[in-house]
């Protein structure tokens, strides 16, 4: 059983068509909920038993850490639950009331997912220290992982916000989590108010931000997408903490006021592009992996994760959150000078669908093959000690 890759909700091929099936649909008696239902009750279930299949392909002293043994319990509850709608057909007077409740239970049920296998691979770290082959196969994993939780959860809430009674009465336009015409660069001054307000309360002092638009397509005119606002500003949010952490830690002691942080907006005929960029010291190109490796960065302290500080898992879930719709997420960085990230997007709404992971041949693969022996020489792990040189010299 393979997911298919467009759902429901993600297959419009332009914003009229969102708002059509949406006009279409909401009028006559829920049509449009009882489709979605029927999409749900088989969607939902197969991406849960995908991951769950995978999970167990996981290395034995990771997978049989407790908290990863809760995480799967979680997903073992849904996936029973959900298959009680195999056969409830939509016209039952409480079948959409019942899943509906259901799907919000669930999502509520794996709130905690995140922090709590990060608990299990510093379960593992504290246990049998780090590795490289287990690195990699965490990385590997925990990307599809992650992956299939942001999809999993995008048709949830899709379902939760279109169907609820709760309709968001803050954003009528949204088609659900969806803005068919986001503004970004009001999403990069709204998660860089929300840094900023963070940073002032750790340093008491935040850089100050310079924003930018260049409109290749309609110069002059605002850019926007059609895309997942929350989403953007979760990776915004997390490269924001980043750039001002950095900027703030590095001019504490100077008198000169701190460079600020600049961001650029761009729109081109493919990618509608977005850069942040500091001058916060930067980092050397070899520790930049690092920052997107979450063996590497889990840090037996889950407090930093929440404050301003910690690198932490903000970095790669960002990246997962870009490729979700096809899109991706860099780091450039010259070291002591700054860094500049890009979250890529498509420019072109019909290019936004989902990027999946498939359970196949080839992802098991991934798991049983042991690493090639390493080809290319292998310098010290750190560079050469310069005061020691200049002692000797
Ligand atoms: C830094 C390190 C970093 C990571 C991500 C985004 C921006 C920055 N700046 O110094």
């Amino acid at each position: 059983c393979v997911p298919c890759g467009h759902s429901l909700y993600l297959s419009f091929k332009n914003k009229t068509t969102i708002i059509n099936v949406f006009i279409f649909y909401s009028g006559r008696d829920n049509a449009c909920e009882k489709t979605s239902y029927m999409f749900l009750r088989k969607e939902l279930p197969v991406r849960l038993a995908n991951t769950m299949r995978e999970v167990n392909l996981l290395p034995d002293n990771l997978l049989s850490q407790p908290s990863v043994r809760l995480v799967q319990k979680w997903y073992m509850q849904s996936f029973v639950e959900l298959l009680d709608y195999e056969n409830r057909k939509p016209e039952d007077p409480h079948a959409l009331n019942d899943f509906l409740e259901l799907l919000i239970e669930i999502r509520n049920r794996h709130n905690d997912v995140v922090p709590t296998m990060a608990q299990g691979v510093i379960e593992y770290k504290e246990k049998f220290g780090f590795d490289p082959f287990t690195s990699s196969n965490t990385q590997y994993f925990l990307d599809r992982f992650y992956t299939n939780r942001i999809s999993f959860r995008m048709l949830i809430n899709q379902h939760t916000l279109l169907f609820g009674n709760d309709t968001n009465p803050a954003h009528p336009k949204h088609f659900g989590s969806i803005d068919p015409n986001c503004n970004v660069a009001d999403v990069v001054r709204d998660a860089y108010d929300t840094a900023k307000m963070l940073c002032e309360k750790y340093y008491m002092a935040a850089p100050e931000l310079k924003i930018e638009e260049f409109n290749s397509e309609a110069p002059g005119k605002p850019i926007q997408a059609v895309y997942v606002p929350s989403h953007l500003f979760h990776m915004l949010f997390e490269l924001f903490k980043n750039s001002m952490r950095a900027t703030v830690e590095l001019h504490e002691n100077s008198n000169r006021g701190l460079p600020p942080v600049k961001a650029k907006v761009t729109l081109g005929n493919e990618d509608l592009s977005i850069k942040i960029s500091d001058r916060g010291g930067g980092v050397a190109l070899r520790k930049i992996d690092r920052l997107f490796n979450y063996m590497y960065s889990t840090a037996p302290t889950p407090t930093l994760e929440q404050g301003a500080a910690g690198f932490g898992y903000g970095l790669p879930i960002s990246r997962l959150y870009a490729r979700y719709f096809q899109g991706d997420l860099k780091l450039y960085s010259m070291e002591g000078v700054g860094t500049a990230a890009v979250i890529y997007l498509k420019a072109l709404s019909s290019e936004s669908f989902e990027r999946l992971p498939v359970f196949n041949k080839s992802a098991w693969r991934h798991y049983k093959t042991s690493p090639e022996a390493d080809d290319w020489s292998n310098p010290s792990k750190e560079p050469r000690d310069a005061t020691w040189t200049v002692a000797v010299s």
